[in-house]
């Protein structure tokens, strides 16, 4: 009303209502948006609830989240979260077997799949009682060995080996970010970035990918500038297609285990927030994520190359161990509950001959083809069974049974002999061999060495011969060629024993999984040929992948002078480079004790305890 008074040719508030009918619609006009701001600024005041409640019936009001805790917080639940009594929700995010993780059965929308909820659109809910807080100093002092390792004493050729593994990681990251920095991966070839779509607009994976290796390797200038990016330049609001396995093995598995080696915050916080983005992926009748995610708007759906609209057994089935950490560091047992359903489906899903094939429908929750692999596809799954066991301190029981079974169905129907003597597991197609091996099928060897140190003495022995000779197999797939790199498949048909038979398998895209092998091999034997193995790809990659600004994968592996296809790979620096390092490492360094590693071997802490600190006032 003082506003009133002081506007020109504007009488007191009983003379407005002789006003002229224009000048009154203006008042009018005036006075009601006067009204909506004040309404409205009730809803911006600090603590606005007590008003809320004037104009909310009570439930609405019960739901709105609260105001975001510490900037150090992160967000903790999901839309997807149900509020659950204080001790239920600590309960489940436990690192446990599935007896003491289990939630109840998923529940389903009746009538059809749900929708999927858009990432972002409506702010989590959160357990509000007191704020959760994972005790890192007391993870820490419970790891047996320190991550860098502490012993003494190794031969200086050993020593020597290490170092030139290290000037190899030194190379390739300062040429990514030399010419790439941000992008997803190198061109070493033509000096560029590579941006592809697979991580759904989401930038810097080689940068999150190499952030364990530069630490371990102690590169730590490296490792403070891919921090710096991480914390200035790694954006999470993108708007685009992922591929939700990739995202969970590169990033989100990148992201938690350098939480967990460092303490730094702002991995952890960048891990839970993506997390929360991967979750609408899960809303589909069975619980069983699809393949794809837009991580802007939460809608997913299915690889068009997937038939009849199939979840791939690797992609889904290798969820398991990045999301009971994401329960564990955030107190929410959202990300525990998924994977748990997920077992469930797949536990009491019927196998053909106790295989698991690579194919099911998200919708009816049985197999859609009966496609069986123990390499592409299907790998991970098997390897996230034995982790997972092995992450809970051996009590998810359930885990290891399902692995013990798969297991003895793999050596009764796939584990061939070729004519020549040589070891192999052949694929499966609705009960027809395909003899057959892909690069990508040699990481089984690392994992049945891995998991026979549990099993009976019988079987303990049977499977680390069996071990061992897969991971000499793969190990001949890479001599018999000229470049002594391995191709990307191999065959045991019409005379050929561990070579490619077809041109579209000669390549060698800087991969992982027999480096992998070796080193699970030289730590569980410590038999010299494996770090003899290694020494050799080392050699190899020096002389055939290594260019003038930085390494590429290579056309053809029986070429003496082969053509590059001029990527690095972000998983060369993840788990190449990682895995080479560690086999000329003391066994303390990322002791199999303390670690497993997920898949894109970023090393996840064996839980042994609940590091929920005290609860704070
Ligand atoms: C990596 O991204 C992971 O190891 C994955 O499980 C399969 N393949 C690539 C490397 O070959």
């Amino acid at each position: 009303m003082v506003l009133l008074r002081k506007l020109p040719g504007m009488p007191g508030w009983p003379a407005a209502l002789g006003l002229r009918l224009p000048q009154k619609f203006l008042f009018l006009l005036f006075l009601s948006g006067l009204l909506t701001l004040c309404f409205g600024a009730l809803f911006l005041l600090p603590d606005s609830s007590r008003f809320k409640r004037l104009f909310l019936p009570r439930r609405a009001t019960a739901s709105l989240p609260r105001s975001p805790p510490a900037a150090a917080e992160p967000r903790h639940a999901s839309p997807a979260a149900p509020r659950r009594p204080r001790e239920k929700l600590r309960t489940a995010a436990r690192m446990a077997g599935p007896n003491r993780t289990a939630p109840g059965p998923r529940q389903q929308p009746q009538g059809g799949e749900s929708r999927a909820q858009p990432a972002g659109s409506e702010p989590p809910a959160r357990d509000t009682r007191a704020p959760f807080r994972f005790d890192y100093e007391r993870f820490r002092r419970s790891l047996r060995h320190p991550v860098r390792g502490g012993r003494r004493g190794e031969d200086p050729e050993t020593r020597a080996r290490r170092m030139k593994i290290k000037e190899m990681m030194k190379f390739a990251w300062d040429n990514y970010r030399q010419y790439a920095l941000g992008k997803n991966e190198l061109r070493p070839l033509s000096r560029n970035g590579h941006i592809g779509n697979m991580f759904g607009g989401l930038r810097g994976a080689t940068v999150i990918d190499a952030l364990d290796t530069l630490y371990i390797m102690e590169l730590q200038e490296e490792f403070q500038e891919a921090k710096q990016w991480v914390e200035q330049s790694f954006d999470l609001n993108v708007n685009g297609e992922a591929s939700l396995f990739e995202v969970n093995i590169r990033y989100i598995g990148g992201l938690l285990s350098t939480y967990y080696l460092t303490g730094e915050e702002v991995f952890k916080n960048k891990a839970l927030q993506l997390g929360e983005k991967l979750l609408p992926a899960f809303n589909t009748p069975t619980g069983i994520p699809r393949g794809v995610i837009n991580l802007g708007s939460g809608m997913s759906w299915s690889w068009g190359w997937a038939s009849a609209g199939s979840s791939i057994l690797a992609e889904f089935g290798t969820l398991h161990l990045e999301f009971l950490h994401l329960s564990e560091l955030s107190g929410n047992p959202v990300f525990a509950e998924k994977v748990m359903n997920i077992r469930r489906v797949l536990s009491r899903v019927e196998k053909p001959q106790g295989l698991y094939p690579n194919f099911l429908s998200p919708v009816t929750g049985s197999w859609v083809q009966h496609h069986v692999s123990i390499g592409g596809l299907g790998d991970s799954f098997y390897e996230y069974l034995i982790k997972s066991w092995l992450m809970s301190d051996k009590k998810d029981s359930e885990a290891k049974k399902m692995y013990d079974d798969a297991l003895e169905a793999i050596e009764k129907h796939l584990v061939k002999k070729s004519a020549g003597g040589l070891t192999y597991i052949a694929e499966w197609r609705g009960g027809i061999l395909d003899h057959k091996m892909g690069h990508l099928a040699c990481f089984s060897g690392g994992m049945i060495a891995l998991g026979a140190q549990h099993g009976p003495q019988d079987s303990r022995q049977r499977h680390m011969e069996l071990a061992a000779e897969i991971t000499s197999t793969c190990h001949e797939s890479y001599t018999r060629s000229d470049t002594k790199l391995g191709p990307e498949a191999f065959r045991f048909d019409a005379g050929s024993e561990a070579t490619a038979t077809r041109l579209s398998e000669r390549y060698y895209i800087l991969r992982p999984e027999v480096v992998e092998s070796y080193m699970y091999l030289w730590r569980l034997t410590h038999h010299p040929k494996y770090r003899l193995w290694g020494w050799e790809v080392v050699q190899a990659l020096e002389k055939h992948c290594r260019v003038e600004s930085g390494f590429s994968g290579i056309r053809d592996v029986y070429s003496t002078t082969p053509t590059h296809d001029n990527m690095q790979q972000s998983f060369f620096l993840a788990e190449t480079l990682k895995y080479l390092y560690l086999l000329f490492c003391e066994d303390d360094v990322l002791s199999l004790e303390d670690w497993v590693f997920n898949t894109e071997a970023h090393p996840l802490p064996i839980n042994h305890t609940d590091f929920r600190a005290a609860e704070q006032p």
